[in-house]
């Protein structure tokens, strides 16, 4: 029997990623992205947009975060999309609908694609738990960036080591 199992070592050729980036609520998300990036660039990724290794899409808001993922895991030029944004609850139901909508939209490009999507979209009832979750009491957007290096790496095993039937 095998175990796979994803690692946060050097992979060859070098991983690439893809960030999309919501601009709704940037107070939080700049924050998510500034510290996914700080743990892409300490595990050995060249983060700059100059680079060649990450790759960065900025959306209006989460609900239209699934369509650029998807267009960017069609590409084949990624290991893995990160997705990054901050459903905020406030007093309208419109949250329920941007969540959903989000939520279900990454999840249906992963499983659409084959391409590993991460859902780095915070759904909180209020900017001070959205703050809290990126960088107040720990920053989720470095967990989100280790979440990526870890699928990333594991599908590389599994396209390469599954064994045919
Ligand atoms: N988008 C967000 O990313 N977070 C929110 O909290 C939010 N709220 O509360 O409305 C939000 N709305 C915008 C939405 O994502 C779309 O950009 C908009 O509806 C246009 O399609």
């Amino acid at each position: 029997m095998t175990t796979f199992e994803g690692t946060f070592a050097g992979v060859s050729p070098p991983l690439r990623f893809a960030v999309v980036i919501a601009r709704f609520n940037d107070l939080v998300t700049d924050k998510l992205l500034a510290a996914c990036q700080d743990c892409l660039k300490r595990h050995g990724i060249d983060v700059e947009p100059t680079g060649s290794q990450v790759d960065y899409a900025w959306v209006p808001g989460s609900f239209e975060v699934p369509l650029v993922a998807k267009q960017l895991a069609l590409s084949n030029r990624y290991d893995a999309v990160i997705c990054l944004g901050a459903v905020i609850r406030g007093q309208t139901p419109h949250f329920d609908y941007v969540a959903g909508e989000a939520a279900k939209g990454v999840a249906a490009v992963a499983l659409q694609t084959g391409v590993p999507v991460i859902f780095g979209i915070l759904t909180t009832d209020t900017l001070q738990q959205a703050l809290e979750r990126a960088g107040i009491k720990g920053n989720h957007g470095w967990h989100y960036a280790l979440n990526a290096l870890e699928m990333a790496s594991l599908m590389r095993q599994l396209r390469s080591d599954l064994p045919s039937a």
